[in-house]
Order: structure tokens, then sequence, then C-alpha cells
């Protein structure tokens, strides 16, 4: 341990090192303190160890060091010879904090009375803490403003590593779209059957599809006019946390994410796990009911009949998507499996509706049948029976012909998926 020295017990050093303390921000006059509380010492008082530290010199060799500092005092301060009353051993200065010491003249003091020293070293403290305190304004005022909440917690899920590394900052969306009423061409040609088959090809496994798969697009023939009076729909998948708010009222069954879906269970992705029933029965207590297969394709694709949500051509980015492959999981748009609702901005409908494409596919209130009635339609409620029920939109799992919105999937009615949610619609 180095012995006490007289500037860290006497009032003067104790004053220049409280200076020294607060002026740390500024870091000139820190160094010109911390150089009066060295220097007010006879260079001759100093142990000639730390004397020896001092100069940079070795070990006793102070009277060597005296000589070099009167050189010095005329010239310069070599770069390597700065130290530190409070570090032992001592601390040899950087280039830059000696450049500082430099400028601020510590090697011109050294040799000065100590009277003299004592009032440099009060004018240079209290300038010290004058300064320290024009520099560093109140904390109030240094304070990082508030993010939103929303951004607030986008940044906690980035730094708890999940893909968040662009906060979009926007007013939250209207919780339904009215659609208003209106005819459009429900259905695709057989253009646009044959073009489906293009699409598919150009997903990573397209080698398989062949004939079967044009078969499979084969139930959205033929295309045909509908009617469709005034409807609200859901501007987003339902949660996780509205979903919950149905199961706390005893209306609606907890989904079964206790038995390995249990990274499903969040409340801002669209609740899965969740059959056709359930799915009636949330949107019931919610005051709606499932969209038509009618009113879910017409807020899909518009009365312009777009082929995507967002318009005709396929962009990867705008939907939560698969592929076909080995692999269904496709991450390049963000997200490996679900996503929060509304997560893909640029994939909203014109008309403010989200994850019409991907994400999960939805239930629809029809029974499914392979084949469209023929005919215009007026408000159509598909067949009075079946087996199976429609599914809209595509999912996580699938790639870009399956997220057209024409095209149609189905599924039995007690089916549970992790890729399958639902959203609700209310007649206007
Ligand atoms: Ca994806
Ligand atoms: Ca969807």
């Amino acid at each position: 341990m180095p012995p006490p020295t007289k500037s860290t017990s006497s009032p003067l050093s104790s004053a220049s090192c409280s200076a020294s303390i607060t002026a740390a921000s500024t870091s000139a006059l820190t160094v010109f303190a911390l150089s009066i509380r060295v220097d007010i010492e006879p260079l001759e008082s100093i142990a000639p160890r730390r004397a020896a530290h001092f100069c940079g010199a070795s070990r006793g060799a102070p009277q060597k060091c005296a000589a070099r500092r009167r050189v010095e005092r005329s010239t310069r301060c070599p770069a390597a010879v700065m130290t530190s009353e409070t570090t032992d051993p001592p601390h040899r200065a950087k280039p830059e904090e000696a450049e500082t010491v430099r400028e601020a003249g510590a090697c011109y003091v050294s040799d000065m009375r100590p009277a003299a020293l004592f009032t440099l070293a009060t004018v240079a403290s209290l300038v010290a803490f004058s300064l320290a305190g024009v520099a560093a304004p109140p904390s109030r005022a240094r304070r990082a403003p508030r993010l939103p909440a929303r951004a607030e917690a986008a940044l906690s899920a980035s730094a708890a590593g999940e893909r968040a590394s662009v906060v979009a900052l926007r007013a939250p969306g209207p919780p339904a779209v009215l659609v208003r009423a209106g005819s459009f061409t429900m259905g695709s040609s057989e253009v646009e059957i044959a073009h489906a088959v293009t699409l598919c090809k150009l997903e990573p496994a397209g080698e398989l599809c062949v004939d079967e798969t044009e078969a499979s697009f084969a139930n959205e023939l033929v295309p045909h006019e509908v009617y469709l009076s005034d409807f609200w729909i859901d501007r987003t998948e339902v949660t996780v946390a509205s979903y919950r708010r149905c199961v706390s009222a005893g209306v609606c069954a907890e989904p079964p994410y206790a038995s390995g879906g249990q990274r499903f269970d969040r409340p801002e992705v669209p609740v899965v796990l969740v059959s056709w029933s359930d799915a009636q029965r949330y949107c019931v207590w919610a005051g709606g009911r499932l969209p038509t297969e009618a009113e879910w394709e017409r807020a899909a694709r518009g009365v312009a009949g777009r082929r995507y949500p967002w318009g005709h051509v396929y962009n990867p980015f705008h939907a939560n998507h698969g592929r076909l492959s080995f692999d269904e999981l496709d991450d390049s748009d963000g997200f490996l499996e679900l996503a929060p609702v509304g997560s893909l901005v640029a994939g909203r409908t014109p008309d403010g509706i989200d994850d019409l494409a991907g994400n999960v596919e939805e239930w629809v209130a029809d029974y499914y049948h392979p084949e469209y009635p023929s005919g215009s339609a007026k408000n159509p409620r598909g067949p009075d029976m079946g087996e199976e029920r429609v599914l809209r939109g595509g999912s996580y799992i699938l790639g870009r012909p399956w997220l057209r919105g024409a095209a149609r999937g189905h599924d039995s009615p007690t089916s549970r998926r992790a890729w399958r949610g639902f959203r609700c619609a209310r007649d206007a």
C-alpha cells in the first residue's frame, strides 16, 4: 500500500480532489485541477517512489527527476510522465490524455510556491465547479424522451431476441372495416388458374406443381357475379388476448396450448388451435358471426379483382408466408411462424384490412363444395350442408399461389391447426 499523501488529507487537497471529480465531464478542467492537486506539494516532499512515478523515472532517482522537470518547465511535458495521486502503480497517461495535460499547462506549475498554488488551486476549483454545473444540466433536461408504449414493447421484444429491427410508429387501426354494398366477381377463370400453377412452379419445390396441382385450384371455377350488402369485417385476425376474454367469460373453450403449443400462446398473435365451432362461438359472443366465403373474398380482392390483398403482383415481404418445400417455414418475411396481427402493413388492403394473405388461414362460415353455384348470387351463404368448412387466405406454411384472394382451402370443422385462426364479421 502506498503511504498516505498530503493531498488526500489537507482541506486544500480535499477541495481540489472534489473539483477533479466534479469536473470529470470537462476533461480539460479535470486534468488541470488534478495537476494542481499533484503539484501543490514541493517536489522534495514527495516520497522518492512517488516522485519517481510522477516523472516516469525509475525508483530511487528523485534528483534526476527534479532536474528533468526544470528542463521540461521551459519545453514540453513528455507524453508518458503523467501520474495519478490515487493510482498505484502509477497511471501512464495515454497520448491523448498527455496532450490534454500539456494544453492545460500542467508541466508549468510544479515549482510554484505553495501559497500561490493554494490560490490558484482554489480559483481553479471554483471555476471547475462552476463550469461543471453549466456543462451538466439538470438530470431532468438530460433525460431521454419517452417512446410510445408500442415502441417500448417492440424494443423490449428486440432486446429479448425477437425480430424487431424496425420500429414502426403509427396510430392503431380501427377494430373493424365497413365494406360498402356492391357487386364483384367471385372465383377464378381458367387463365387465372393456369397462372396459379405458374406461381406454384416458382416455389422452391416447384417441380412438384403438376396437373394435380392445377386440379386442386379448379375449385375456384367459375367466375360469377356476387352482390353483397354492407358488412363489417374485423381489421385483423382474432388475437389470443381477445379470445382469452371470451374464455374468461366462460363462453369459449381454452385452446389446447398446453399440449405442445405453448409458443403460440402470446397475446398479440392470432389465436390458433381453434375449431370452426370455437371460432363461430367467439364471433357470436363478440356480437358478430364468421364472414361468409363471399364476404371474405370481397374483402381480399375488392371490386377490382386483385390477385392479392395489396394488388396484382406477388411480393414476399407483404405477407407472413411459407413455401412449397421440404421445410414449409420461411422467415424471409421476418417471421418463421406466427406474426403479431397487422405486422406487415404493406400487405394491407386499400380498405385497411390486415393479413388477409398469410399468417393464419381463416375459418369462414360456409360449408365447402368444390364447385361454385352457377350464375350470379346475392349475399350467398354456401351449401346448406357438407362435411368440411372453407378456409381462406393461406398461412405461414403456404407459398404464393395459396395466398391469392381467390384460393380456397377446406378441412373438417373439428380440426385444429397451429396455422389456423379466424376473424369475425357483422351485419351493417
Ligand atoms: Ca413467414
Ligand atoms: Ca390470415
